[in-house]
């Protein structure tokens, strides 16, 4: 191995240059690069990715900084089937995760990183997730031979020099091994060890298996932890709710891949609701502690968003457009052939371009142009509603919770819970629609427990209690908890509820639930407005489709019941007994 510069690790740090130097002797890189962070870094690497090919160049003018990027035809989404959690014991992982044996995957994977580093450089990406010098922080450090995955690390993450100091010689860190070795899917393996707080992930770069802070770290070995040490990692974007007077109300929001938590968490009011703001603090991940007030602070761990493309404009997220006009990476859309970027629900369809797959691309194509999975990597600095407390070392306090569902039918379109028992009870049996986010099938109805469902890296049942714990010590300063789904459709398929903007709308009903205001009719599942409470001013929804919206069925719910009762004999006999009791009380109500 050629010793990268002359200049030594710039850490004192005894473990972490003994685990750099056993990886390296594993993956035998040509060289080691410690990344700082610097601009001057980010410059060199862009330029090797340019030359390599690996990024391409588009319209400065246009989208000044802003790179273009193709994965793999076939590494464009999570693959849940090869993410695995490795604890010693097997029963430890639950029924809703696979599982592997520790020193066998260790030993595995071994195999497939070994040389796989040759002829490439090694980078040691040092990153804190959370503000530096945040209670709420965790730092990790990344090995990668990825140059795209290093410079998307710096977009999403506190990463470089910052974060060795946040670690000084002894701080505890997540050991996050990163090889794209051949990309191919029989040898992709994403590996979570939290016993060892150690994620080793090969054979993939795709977004959430490579960029280890993200799901890997700040969820799945982050839920563990917070099992552990009394916090929450949870798969929610955060949101401040200004009213006309001024006062803000943060609300965390959870709800599967693809379901809308962006386009919430930068919504723009309605012309219709005049004198309201929301600010963003985070689109996807939130950390959530019991702050010395008593009450559930969240933060946002991440620095950038890793949004969903196709569907993106803006009419429906204004802000997200906003934040990649600049110095933003996109990757698997279409390129034009004036170098910009365009997916499909953008705007009008360029003439001609080259498709995610690098293929000839025309409006008459039948081939999608940007992979419905398609995304953009933006430094959260760039979104215009971006909260001047989204940095904020202690967070902010959580008025609200909200579970949030893709689903046809049967669910309305806002229900509070009747307490925070109750609420887990409704985020514990939350089904959503599955979608392009992670391979397999799109449109199943799959149970999906607090969104979490691909993302809790310990025992399902054990979470469950973990949330009913959190609970018992936020006492009656806990946050309200509400159940939504954005989605619901009539019987010809048509959605019912024109969503993005207009969701302010029951937002804002849940936050006058908070206030002690907004009057609600008591169903089997809960508490859901009744129609005049609901500002629908300037709307035009006729009395029927609001009461479709509204709408809780108890044969709906009967069939859904049986389901339920499914996934909660699954979860088995860790299962909290207080859940079966609040199904229980649920199937009274319904007959
Ligand atoms: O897994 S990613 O972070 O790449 C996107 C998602 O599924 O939320
Ligand atoms: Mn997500």
């Amino acid at each position: 191995m050629r010793p990268s510069a002359a200049a030594p690790p710039p850490t004192q740090h005894a473990e972490l240059l003994a685990w750099v130097n056993e990886s390296a002797r594993m993956c035998r890189p040509d060289s080691i690069h410690w990344c700082d962070g610097s601009e001057e870094e980010k410059n060199r690497l862009t330029r090797e990715c340019l030359a390599s090919g690996e990024l391409e160049e588009l319209n400065q003018e246009k989208l000044p900084g802003c790179y273009y990027s193709r994965s793999d035809v076939n590494d464009v989404a999570r693959t849940e089937d090869l993410t695995f959690i490795c604890t010693r014991n097997q029963a430890d992982a639950g029924p809703t995760n696979n599982w592997s044996d520790p020193q066998e995957t260790y030993k595995k994977l071994a195999d497939i990183f070994k040389d796989s580093m040759r002829g490439r450089t090694m980078y040691v990406i040092p990153f804190i997730m959370g503000p530096a010098g945040s209670p709420f922080k965790k730092i990790g450090v990344q090995i990668t031979d990825s140059r795209y995955v290093t410079l998307n690390m710096r977009i999403m993450t506190r990463m470089g020099r910052i974060a060795l100091r946040e670690l000084g010689s002894d701080g505890e860190f997540t050991r996050c091994l990163h090889g794209k070795a051949d990309l191919n899917p029989k040898r992709r393996f994403i590996c979570h060890f939290p016993e060892d707080n150690t994620i080793w992930s090969v054979g993939s770069a795709y977004g959430g298996n490579a960029l280890l802070g993200k799901k890997c770290m700040a969820l799945r070995i982050g839920s563990y932890l917070g099992k552990t040490q009394g916090w929450m990692a949870e798969h929610m974007l955060i949101i401040g709710v200004e009213n006309p007077q001024g006062k803000i109300h943060y609300v965390a929001a959870a709800f599967p891949s693809q379901c809308g938590k962006t386009n919430l968490a930068m919504l723009i009011p309605p012309k219709s609701l005049p004198g309201y703001k929301v600010w963003t603090l985070g689109d996807d991940i939130a950390w959530l502690r019991i702050g010395p007030d008593g009450r559930l602070w969240a933060q946002n761990p991440e620095a950038g968003f890793f949004g969903v493309a196709p569907g993106t404009n803006y009419q429906t997220n204004y802000n997200a457009m906003a934040s990649v006009q600049k110095n933003s990476y996109f990757t698997n859309v279409l390129k034009t052939d004036e170098g910009t970027v365009w997916w499909e629900g953008m705007d009008n369809p360029p003439k001609h371009g080259l498709n995610w797959a690098g293929k000839d691309w025309t409006p008459e194509s039948t081939d999608k142009a940007a992979h419905p999975n398609a995304r953009f990597t933006a430094p959260a600095e760039n979104c215009p509603s971006l909260s001047p407390e989204w940095d904020a070392p202690s967070g902010v306090p959580l008025s609200a919770i909200f579970f949030g569902a893709r689903r046809a039918r049967v669910a309305p379109l806002i229900c509070e819970s009747f307490n925070w028992q109750h609420g887990v009870f409704l985020g514990a049996t939350m089904s959503s629609e599955t979608t392009a986010a992670a391979t397999g099938a799109v449109g199943v109805i799959r149970r999906d427990p607090m969104a979490m469902l691909p993302f809790i890296g310990y025992h399902v049942g054990d979470y469950f209690a973990h949330w009913l714990a959190m609970g018992e010590k936020l006492g009656g300063k806990a946050p309200k908890i509400f159940h939504v789904n954005w989605f619901r459709r009539d019987a010809g398929g048509k959605f019912i509820w024109p969503g993005f903007g207009e969701n302010l709308r029951a937002v804002l009903w849940a936050i006058d639930r908070c206030e002690g205001k907004g009057k609600a009719k008591e169903t089997p599942m809960g508490h859901v407005p009744t129609p005049d409470s609901l500002n629908l001013q300037g709307l035009n929804l006729s009395p029927e489709t609001v009461d479709a919206l509204l709408k809780v069925d108890p044969k709906d719910w009967t069939e859904d019941l049986a389901d339920q009762r499914r996934f909660f004999d699954k979860v088995g006999d860790r299962l909290p007994e207080a859940l079966r009791q609040e199904q229980e009380a649920f199937a009274k109500r319904l007959a």
